[in-house]
């Protein structure tokens, strides 16, 4: 017979001793235990208190109703604490991601460049990208942060490389131990988010720019004087205003849709960002039926753009940002699409599927508490995102991607 557990958690709920009164000396005898028991580990000290107290008034475990109710009044109010603070809502409870504080305005002095991203983070994954592309690697370094207990970037060195992509470093500009240390150098000092992706110069000690948008248009035709291929456009002048137009589809509905989705604060406003993100997705899913790329034949920032999404999508935001009309491995041309830009050389080495999993089911907190990392999908795996695609057929000429 198989065991259910839902049916074991509701029986234990009800194996309750009868009560007893518990004594002055009980109750300091075991407040005394539990607080010895923790010394080591204080996280579980409030837990432990609670137990004992709840085991001297009532036995083994709470009346059920007084637990259920306590623990849900708890944790809303946590939850709701937690999420105005990391993920700031408006008045109908959308989420309203912040601007980025440094943008990239004049020119620049590129020998004094350094890339701070995380592997998780698809906005510092569309930096790695272009940076790969434009053979950038020499010329702009990168130290690689991995997310600390607290959600803060850390630089830890370990976690390693997945498949050969690229892994975990220390801090090789600076030498801090968060990136919230090395924002604070910046001249003036700086107490605001400390996001990646970050560009800094190393010479002024300054931070350039934390807006990837900004950053990858500077590795795509600002720094061609040291780009390993400086002929390589992903931002043509005749397809500018095509790029925009979709990148303004694409980023309030699926770049930041997704966050929209997973960060919603309430039903109405998950509502309205599930619908938005997957009436994209299916109208992306009939323009690509006939276009190689978003753009036609040619690989662009923006599919640069919609790819790091893409990639995360089944791995992630499917589960844990409840996006879960489809999976996109549901969706044949965007799937096909997603593989055929895996395949592209030196993209695959920038996508590290172990620490996306990790960063989102263990960094992300208030959406997983118990800090679960669900098995990845088959159809997100290494193997399978290198089977053909069939996508070449689309294209009249060979893309400019595969010619420098
Ligand atoms: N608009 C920014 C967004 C960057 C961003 O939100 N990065 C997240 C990781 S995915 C981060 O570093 N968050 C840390 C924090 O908010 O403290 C960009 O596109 O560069």
């Amino acid at each position: 017979m198989s065991s259910c557990t839902s049916c074991s958690f509701s029986s234990s709920l009800l194996l309750v001793n009868p009560p007893r009164r518990a004594s002055r000396n009980d109750i300091s005898r075991s407040l005394r235990m539990s607080l010895n028991n923790d010394n080591n580990n204080s996280n579980f000290t409030s837990l432990s208190l609670l137990n004992s107290v709840t085991k001297l008034l009532w036995g083994q475990s709470l009346p059920p109703g007084i637990l259920v109710a306590s623990v849900r009044t708890a944790w809303n109010s946590a939850w709701g604490l937690m999420m105005s603070q990391l993920a700031p809502s408006d008045s109908t409870g959308g989420y309203s991601r912040p601007a980025s504080k440094f943008r990239i305005l004049g020119s620049l002095s590129p020998g004094t460049l350094h890339l701070y991203v995380g592997l998780a983070c698809p906005w510092a994954h569309r930096t790695l990208i272009v940076r790969a592309l434009k053979g950038l690697e020499e010329a702009v370094p990168v130290s690689v942060a991995s997310p600390g207990m607290d959600g803060s970037w850390e630089f830890k060195g370990v976690g390693g490389a997945h498949l050969g992509s690229i892994g975990p470093s220390l801090d090789k500009a600076n030498g801090c131990r968060t990136l919230k240390e090395v924002y604070g150098l910046g001249r003036g000092g700086y107490d605001g988010r400390s996001t990646v992706p970050m560009l800094w110069n190393k010479g002024l000690k300054n931070v350039v720019c934390n807006e990837s948008y900004d950053i990858i248009q500077l590795f795509n035709s600002g720094l061609n004087g040291v780009a390993g291929k400086p002929e390589l456009d992903l931002s043509p002048p005749e397809l500018k205003e095509e790029i925009e137009e979709w990148y303004r589809i694409i980023y309030p509905n699926v770049n930041n849709g997704v966050y929209r989705c997973g960060f919603a604060q309430s039903q109405e406003a998950y509502d309205r960002s599930v619908n938005e993100l997957f009436c994209t997705l299916d109208r992306l899913e009939d323009h690509l039926a006939n276009s190689r790329y978003l753009c036609g034949d040619q690989f662009t920032l923006v599919d640069v753009c919609l790819f790091t999404t893409l990639i995360r999508f089944d791995l992630a935001y499917n589960v844990l940002f409840k996006c879960t009309k489809k999976k996109l491995s549901e969706y044949a041309n965007l799937h096909a699409y997603m593989r055929d830009i895996y395949q592209i050389p030196k993209v695959a080495a920038t996508c590290n599927f172990t620490e996306i999993m990790d960063g989102y089911y263990k960094t992300l907190f208030p959406l997983n508490p118990g800090s679960i990392r669900p098995v990845m999908p088959s159809t997100s795996d290494h193997q399978f995102l290198y089977k053909p695609h069939g996508r070449e057929s689309l294209s009249s000429a060979t893309p400019a991607i595969f010619l420098y």
